[in-house]
């Protein structure tokens, strides 16, 4: 069962480098802090968390399955955002490989949660943190993909405890699932198939059509080359 157990804390670094340090949790384990001093992101960018405005959860996977450790997060990503559709009846997209994104009034992409995997030895922890209550001077600038909260989207306050059951029982049933399963419900949410990207992945950069996502997790790029796959790197789109 994912979620069981789950380790309660009031603020902390990073549940997600909690759930890395604790060797005995078992598979489905989960951490979730009402606040991080050290919320981290991706690439060793920051993640902005305070105190009971957003959900920051991290949960310990020890798959049987030899699925792709890529294919966790977007597993997650799918679980969240179909979760947060539920709960508030708005459309929630999702722009690989980690972020969750909601939707303005007319239509502009906003940031509003992001997924991080990390792995120690067999164990894959993956970090997720929703932004729900947060009014747009607590959210950090961002020049692309603004941050934004359920809350500014929805007009609505959130707890944080419903929407973490939500998520949890979402997880429960999509981290189940093999990725062939459901990628397409990823790839229905993902924003931009079909418009054209720059990827970045450690100083070496490709340019090409979106075209999907496939078997194993990477997104696939129709470049002047033919169609590549990419993985772990950065994506940034022409809006
Ligand atoms: C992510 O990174 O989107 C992954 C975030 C994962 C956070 C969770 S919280 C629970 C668990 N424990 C952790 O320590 N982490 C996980 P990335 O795509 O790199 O986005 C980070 C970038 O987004 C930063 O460089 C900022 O520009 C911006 N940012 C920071 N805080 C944000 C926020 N709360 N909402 C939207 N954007 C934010």
């Amino acid at each position: 069962m994912i979620g069981e157990p789950i380790l309660r804390l009031e603020t902390t670094d990073s549940t997600n480098r909690v759930a890395l340090d604790w060797d005995e949790a078992p598979h489905g384990a989960a951490v979730v802090a009402r606040a991080q001093s050290g919320g981290r992101g991706r690439l060793g960018r920051h993640w902005e968390s305070p105190p009971d405005a957003g959900l920051y959860l991290s949960l310990i996977l020890r798959p049987e399955s030899p699925q792709n450790s890529a294919v966790w997060s977007l597993l997650a990503a799918l679980g969240v955002a179909r979760a947060l559709e539920k709960l508030s009846g708005l459309k929630i997209g999702l722009k690989w490989p980690n972020d969750v994104l909601g939707f303005d009034p007319d239509g502009a992409p906003r940031k509003i949660g992001g997924i991080l995997g990390e792995a120690k030895g067999s164990k894959i922890v993956v970090g997720i943190g929703i932004n729900l209550n947060q009014s747009l001077e607590e959210l950090p600038e961002r020049p692309i993909f603004p941050a934004s909260s359920l809350r500014l989207l929805s007009a609505c306050d959130w707890d944080v405890d419903v929407v973490l059951a939500a998520v949890l029982s979402e997880l429960d049933d999509v981290l189940g699932r093999n990725w062939d399963e459901v990628r397409a419900d990823f790839e229905r949410r993902c924003w931009g198939i079909g418009e054209v990207a720059r990827f970045e992945s450690e100083g070496a950069s490709l340019l090409g059509v979106v075209a999907g996502v496939d078997g194993d997790g990477a997104l696939m790029l129709r470049s002047a080359d033919g169609l590549k796959r990419v993985v772990a790197g950065e994506l940034s789109y022409f809006l």
